[in-house]
């Protein structure tokens, strides 16, 4: 992929915080209010005019108060509605807190398992963001584990989890491991029956690529695997992917309708509507790329 070239990330200086991609710019008006260099990552909080407070790795835009909903709500109802069961739960990345308390909407999820690798990400998201996370933060089904989340999905007992979650950053840095093989390997052994697995998938324009061989791949290691298309104004291009695997046939098209019920009155941009019409809408460039 592209890389970020986070040395010439240079935050605020003249109003506007800028994450490069090649030779386009994606930014926003808006002020620092901490950078700091974290064992992993430079990890910075800023305040948008726009969509208030924002949180970049790397000089890659991760998330942002008045937009989180629309990537966390794409990567989590789908899964946790067409799951067999919901009881266990994986987050693999997550610091924000955004998943996770999109997951402990869920009634029926009993335990959260969520891994993350930076410490540093969650003391300035509870700080700066804490409505991400929100009640689930002090939620008792939410076990938070600061480490590496590639290793504990290699270590997890096999069909451990119901739902295994991927929400991690770019493909660079600490978050490089989250893209290959061996790694969804591990993710589709930790699924009990019935499990649905799903992961951020990159834009099908900015990462098109990549894009391409995530979901080539997944379908290979799943049997069944399928984008979901959306958008997340503030990443590269707007236009992103969610794509969620199940070993038993395609059941995260279909959300069931007890699950959404509890979750959809409450939400920005999901809606069983809305997730139907996201698988069904893949760009004519990508199906035949995909069927190629
Ligand atoms: N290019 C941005 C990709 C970010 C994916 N993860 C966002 C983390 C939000 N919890």
């Amino acid at each position: 992929m592209a890389e970020t070239n986070v040395d010439r990330f240079d935050p605020g200086r003249d109003g506007w915080i800028d994450e490069t991609l090649g030779h386009v710019r994606y930014g926003l008006r808006g002020k620092v209010l901490e950078d700091r260099h974290s064992a992993l990552q430079r990890v910075t909080v800023v305040h948008t005019e726009a969509y208030g407070n924002a949180l970049l790795l790397d000089g890659r835009w991760m998330t942002a108060e008045r937009q989180e909903r629309h990537y966390h709500e794409a990567l989590v109802h789908p899964a946790l509605c067409s799951a067999e069961r919901i009881e266990r739960v994986l987050i693999i990345g997550g610091g924000d807190g955004g998943t996770a308390r999109q997951v402990l909407r869920h009634p029926s999820v009993e335990q959260v398992d969520m891994v993350e690798v930076d410490a540093v990400v969650v003391e300035l998201c509870r700080r700066h963001l804490p409505d991400l996370g929100g009640d689930g933060w002090h939620d008792p089904r939410l076990r938070l584990s600061v480490g590496d989340g590639i290793a504990w999905a290699e270590q997890a007992a096999a069909a451990s989890y119901d739902v295994v979650l991927v929400d991690g950053s770019d493909p660079a840095g600490p978050a490089e491991g989250l893209f290959n093989r061996s790694f969804f390997q591990h993710c589709r052994r930790l699924l009990r029956p019935g499990g649905v697995f799903a992961t951020q998938s990159e834009s099908p324009e900015a990462f098109r690529q990549l894009h391409i061989a995530m979901v080539r791949l997944l379908r290979e290691l799943f049997g069944h695997a399928d984008p979901l298309y959306g958008w997340v104004p503030m990443y590269p291009s707007g236009w992103w992917s969610w794509t969620f695997a199940a070993l038993d046939g395609p059941r995260y098209r279909i959300a069931r309708p007890e699950r959404a019920a509890v979750v959809a009155a409450g939400c920005e941009i999901w809606s069983p509507r809305w997730q139907e019409g996201g698988f069904i809408a893949m760009a004519a460039g990508i199906a035949r790329a995909l069927d190629a």
